[in-house]
């Protein structure tokens, strides 16, 4: 099943403590969800049904297909992390490039911005402790990475714990399957946004899989 960025629009919403932060993704029918955000999407948003189902089982299938490797924060070469004790590959597979395709049209930002699709596993006791996408360390002085925006898309739901959790912002995303949450990371100006400081809270039962999209400001290096 195709999805159109109609379809996308109405199930949007916007996360609750930080729409006082000052954006207004107002409900407008009718209208694509990147022209609602106006690019300033300084809050999480969550888009249900970013994914179908067939979809979300095919990138689990193709991940554990290609083989997950344990998991470093900013590139496959560094050291492993305490803070991030998941598994994860990045996939170029045509399930992935239709995700990013959709994102794309969703966002209006060329799918050569994108980064590879990476899918990750948490298995029980696995997380990912708080961080921001847009640097290499969890503190905003830290290298920064030039990733505009992330989209995280949950790929099965049949776990437990293992919730996003947006601590500066007080939200707590709960998963379902083919839901995602899109925050943008940096500024207009560059600066690292106080509201993308994210975590992916331990499993407690079960094993999650989600997808995550960095879309950089122009095309990264390859
Ligand atoms: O798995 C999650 O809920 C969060 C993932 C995350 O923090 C990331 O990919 O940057």
């Amino acid at each position: 099943m195709e999805l159109s960025p109609r379809q996308l629009v109405m199930t949007a919403v916007v996360l609750g403590a930080c729409a006082a932060a000052g954006c207004s993704v107002a409900y407008a029918a009718g209208s694509y969800l990147h022209r609602v955000f106006s690019m300033d999407a300084h809050v999480p948003c969550l888009v249900h049904h970013l994914a179908t189902s067939d979809e979300c089982a095919a990138l689990i299938a193709e991940a554990e297909g290609a083989g997950l490797k344990r998991s470093t924060v900013a590139h496959d070469n560094e050291p492993i992390s305490t803070g991030r004790t998941s598994s994860h590959v990045f996939l170029e597979s045509p399930t992935a490039e239709t995700l990013k395709q959709r994102v794309s049209a969703f966002l209006g930002i060329p799918t050569a911005h994108f980064e590879n699709v990476q899918v990750v596993r948490y298995n029980p006791g696995e997380k990912y402790d708080a961080h921001y996408d847009a640097a290499a360390k969890s503190s905003t002085s830290a290298r920064e990475l030039p990733r505009l925006y992330t989209v995280l898309v949950y790929l099965n739901d049949d776990y437990e714990g293992g919730h996003t959790a947006f601590p500066k912002c007080g939200a707590e995303v709960t998963p379902r399957q083919g839901m995602g949450v899109l925050w943008r990371n940096l500024s207009e100006s560059g600066r690292i946004l106080q509201s993308s400081y994210h975590a992916g809270l331990p499993v407690t039962r079960g094993t999650k899989y989600v997808a995550t999209l960095w879309i950089h400001g122009s095309p990264p290096n390859p």
